[in-house]
């Protein structure tokens, strides 16, 4: 019996195709992995995913997680009309969608009254950034506008573009990669309608704004403005147009991206700063601290009459304290000058050649990295929820998305890929733990027995990296402290000492005494979940201990140019306590992310990436395999099928299948539970193919489902196909 399946194409044309419910399935794959006959068959799954790739579907669920393969080419399935679709629909009718699941968590804030989040996860490049605009910009055209916050959705969608230029840069896996991690909390009032914003950020990669691996570039921002800035502009920041003259941004020999063009997206930041609210002379401003930045780099030293170091570029210097809003003799002299406090005395060193560099790149990372911090609070002062909204007293409710940096391994992995793989860590932690609880839960609440289901668990990655005292983090932070000669070096011996024979950590010593050959002398390889990473110790302490001389601090805080004066606050000079290290700070920082998310309702969007290339139509299955694999994706699907494929409420249940039997037909007046009891007595269930809890129904095979639905579409052939299961019970 042919019926109407339909999906939505590539082109975003609904497709009306008359074929058996079978050949849909054959061709398009399921909607759902949990409909997969064989549930435990990696090949099953990768095939799933190919044949809906091929045919340009990108998304599937395993339950209520949505799985997004890269297409690398703009798809027109993300139009208003496409938003439309999905707008309070029962999903399950309509084709898998990252609207369908942003919509979903929408109408469970707005039913339930529960706070949402949505935790996109997926390796570098997969798709992650991708997926959260697009959250965002469904919300900004779909939802409601409360009149006072008219122009929230704008500013919201404009802090995208801005936070990308400051923080985001090309490297070897993704031309726009995040260097940093973004949680933004949406506010809605009692209508739905959004009321306010808040962005926490983590850890911004400092490091590539004085050096990039081949290759790679700078943050965008630096480019866009030497390619955008008008005339005018450079020749007031004293800038020459070519990337190549400044020394910050020739370290990857990379100054143009083939992908995307700095001068567009000049004017679109430039635009989007605007919307968000930042005043001319603001504007100004930041731009003078970038501009001031790559001054900076160019700034030499070189030896003095007296065998003392000295700046050689006068001109770049002077720029540098210009723009940055600082005497340049002062600035000069903290280049060069150490200022130590001892015994209460202060006293004053010369650097050598060698301090002096690494005090210059201290101060562009330092300058930078709080700039963006900077960026990152104005854009909050923006788009805050206003105090008589909040107090109005009918409450809000928040739908967070989390998009972070992805798992990455690159050729040389240093201290950020050691944080960056960290947090990947947690991410998977917590995924493993509230999937698995609220599936136990679902089961408790439902009365069904629950069958245990083995799973890859993280949490010894995560122990070897955070625990207190014998962690990695601890000892890092243990030999940072630590008095006397300590170096990269006595931290790799020191963390050999402690965790040599631990399951997830390797050196080179093998435990015979002999070495391995594989891995260098400065290595260290962590077995992460995602596979294996060697971290070169090389810039650990540095990194971690992540200092500036007190002096170039003192000058910094005098300075004329506003946000520079903000970023250096005197109290800090002052303060003569040691701040939190960099890696201890950023697991603390997780610590409270995973309370915010643990408090909420979550939803998941796991993206793969299909190939290496960046190239559209290219569907690597060994590379999908592995990510499969390590995002516990079959672990996942298992859990979920636990025994049964599908579940749906009653009502729902009733109400798509009354149909098929004369007693629930037109409506069934008594209890539902009876009502699907007297259906499925009647289409012949047998009792191991089922079970009824206390509010839904239980389908152990997929094989029931589909038999019931081509039922179903012989009898009512004006009813969708449906190829997936019910989400969350609706
Ligand atoms: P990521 O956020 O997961 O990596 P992105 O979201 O930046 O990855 O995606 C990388 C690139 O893939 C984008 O710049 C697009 O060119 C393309 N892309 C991703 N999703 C889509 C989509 N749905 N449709 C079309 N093109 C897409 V990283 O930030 O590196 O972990 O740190
Ligand atoms: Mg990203």
């Amino acid at each position: 019996m042919p019926s109407e399946y339909q999906e939505v194409d590539v082109e975003g044309r609904v497709r009306l195709v008359m074929e058996s419910a079978l050949t849909a399935r054959d061709r398009v794959g399921v909607q759902d992995f949990v409909l997969l006959e064989n549930y435990n068959s990696e090949a099953a799954f990768i095939e799933n995913l190919r044949r809906r790739f091929g045919e340009g579907l990108i998304y599937t669920y395993i339950g209520s997680v949505l799985v997004s393969v890269n297409p690398y080419k703009e798809l027109e399935i993300y139009s208003k009309q496409q938003m439309e679709r999905y707008r309070g629909v029962s999903f399950y009718e309509i084709s898998p969608h990252i609207y369908a699941l942003s919509d979903t968590a929408y109408r469970a804030m707005r039913t339930e009254r529960k706070d949402q989040c949505i935790m996109i996860s997926g390796e570098s490049g997969a798709g992650k950034t991708e997926a959260s605009k697009k959250i965002l910009l469904y919300y900004a055209v779909t939802c409601p506008i409360n009149a006072h916050m008219a122009t929230l959705g704008d500013r919201l969608l404009q802090s995208n573009p801005v936070l990308e230029a400051f923080g985001n840069a090309k490297t070897f896996r993704n031309d726009n990669s995040s260097r940093f991690g973004k949680y933004m909390g949406v506010q809605f009032d009692f209508r739905g309608a959004p009321v306010g914003g808040h962005i926490l950020n983590y850890l911004l990669e400092k490091s590539r704004v004085v050096h990039q691996n081949h290759g790679e570039r700078n943050f965008h921002i630096f480019y866009q403005l030497l390619d955008g800035g008008d005339d005018n502009l450079l020749t007031t920041l004293a800038l020459q147009r070519n990337p190549q003259n400044y020394s910050y941004l020739v370290k990857g020999n990379c100054p143009r991206l083939s992908s995307v063009s700095d001068k567009n997206n000049w004017k679109v930041v430039m635009k989007a700063l605007s919307v968000i609210g930042f005043a001319e002379e603001e504007v100004q401003k930041l731009l003078s601290i970038i501009a001031g930045v790559l001054h900076l780099g160019n700034t030499q030293f070189g030896e003095g009459e007296e065998g003392e170091t000295c700046i050689t570029t006068e001109t770049h210097a002077t720029n540098v304290a210009k723009l940055l809003g600082v005497d340049v003799s002062a600035l000069g002299e903290a280049l060069t000058h150490k200022k130590l406090t001892a015994k209460g005395e202060e006293m004053i060193t010369p650097l050598n050649f060698e301090q002096a560099m690494s005090a210059r790149d201290a101060l562009a990372k330092a300058v930078y990295g709080r700039t963006f911090t900077w960026l990152v609070e104005k854009i909050n002062q923006s788009v805050a929820l206003q105090e008589e909204i909040y107090h109005s007293g009918k409450g809000c409710s928040v739908i967070g998305l989390l998009d972070i940096y992805g798992f990455e391994v690159l050729q040389h992995n240093s201290f950020e890929q050691f944080c960056i793989n960290y947090c990947n860590e947690k991410l998977q932690q917590l995924f493993i733990e509230l999937t698995l609880r609220s599936e136990q839960e679902e089961y408790e609440a439902e009365g069904i027995a629950w069958e245990t289901v083995q799973y890859f668990d993280n949490k010894i990655i995560c122990d070897l990296i955070e625990e207190k005292h014998k962690g990695i983090i601890s000892t890092l932070d243990e030999e940072c402290l630590r008095p006397g000669e300590t170096c990269d070096a006595s931290f790799l011996e020191k963390l050999e000492d402690t965790l040599g024979g631990h399951p997830h950590f390797v050196t080179h010593k093998l435990a015979n005494g002999k070495t391995r050959k594989a891995m260098g002398r400065e290595e260290f390889r962590l077995l992460h979940y995602a596979g294996e990473v060697n971290y070169n110790v090389n810039g650990f302490l540095d990194k971690n201990n992540d200092l500036l001389n007190r002096n170039l601090k003192e000058v910094m805080c005098q300075s004329h140019n506003q946000i520079v004066s903000y970023c250096f606050r005197r109290e800090e000079v002052m303060d003569q306590k040691r701040p939190e290290m960099a890696a201890t700070q950023f697991k603390n920082n997780l610590m409270k992310l995973m309370e915010i998310l643990g408090s909420k309702e979550p939803s998941y969007v796991r993206c793969l990436k299909p190939n290496d290339a960046k190239q559209p139509g290219r569907f690597d299955e060994v590379l999908i395999r592995h990510q499969v694999k390590y995002l516990g994706l079959m672990e996942n699907l298992r859990v979920r099928r636990a025994g049964f494929a599908y579940r749906r409420r009653f009502e729902a249940f009733l109400q798509r299948y009354k149909p098929l039997c004369p007693e629930t037909w037109p409506n069934w007046h008594g209890r539902l539970a009876d009502g699907v009891s007297t259906l499925v007595n009647h289409l012949g269930y047998k009792a191991e193919e089922y079970k009824l809890g206390r509010s839904k129904i239980f389908i152990r095979f997929p094989k029931t489902l589909f038999t019931t639905e081509d039922a179903l579409q012989a009898k009512k052939p004006e009813i969708a196909l449906t190829l997936q299961t019910s989400w969350r019970g609706y």
